[in-house]
């Protein structure tokens, strides 16, 4: 009895974290792959820390601007458990997001500063590489290619996230467009047109 009650807790604990949510689960499996640069099938910080290193180039950063992605970047994933000299797994790397995606949601909901937010605001002002606090098709081009994709694809990125059609993303727009990808799988859902049906 006891234990089938634990289990039914259980259930009910992933239900409410991130974990629960295929969407959000394939999306951050695909991050995962990407991130494992040596394909062992492990994330380490240095990784996470290298993979910001074509920014340098490709948006022109200072080592100012990179230096504090960087610090940034060691403060999420440490909550995470990367911290240096440490591997992580896919399902630990899971777990670990999950549970910081609660707790972020919480600090969110308390107006209180989200370790995502200094990511984001550090990310910001590297792509902004003119500094005007306007990211354009160019910038955003940039960054794309910094992170290895197709910098041709920059228009469609902007017009998602650029929803008053101004011409560029604000700061606002780019930090919530990326908590929501990390955090709110569901608001993505929504922002993409599927319809989010409630668990009873
Ligand atoms: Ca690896
Ligand atoms: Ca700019």
């Amino acid at each position: 009895m006891g234990k089938e009650l634990s289990t039914c807790r259980r259930r009910q604990k992933r239900k409410t974290l991130l974990l629960g949510n295929l969407y959000w689960k394939l999306g951050m499996i695909e991050y995962f792959q990407s991130e494992d640069i040596n394909k062992d099938g492990y994330v380490t910080i240095e990784e996470m820390v290298e993979n910001t290193k074509p920014f340098l180039d490709h948006c022109d950063a200072t080592p100012l601007k990179m230096e504090t992605l960087e610090n940034a970047v060691r403060l999420f994933w440490g909550e995470v458990g990367l911290v240096p000299g440490k591997r992580i797994g896919r399902r630990r790397f899971l777990r670990g997001l999950s549970e910081l995606g609660r707790l972020e949601v919480q600090r969110e909901h308390r107006g209180m500063p989200t370790l995502h937010n200094k990511v984001a605001n550090a990310l910001f002002d590297i792509i902004d590489a003119n500094n005007n606090n306007q990211l354009t098709e160019i910038e955003i081009g940039n960054w794309m290619a910094a992170c290895g994709l197709d910098r041709g694809e920059a228009g469609i990125l902007l017009q998602e996230a650029d929803r008053k059609q101004k011409g560029f993303i604000t700061r606002e727009e780019l930090i919530e467009s990326e908590f929501c990808s990390f955090f709110h799988p569901e608001k993505c859902m929504v922002q993409l047109g599927i319809r989010v049906v409630k668990e009873v």
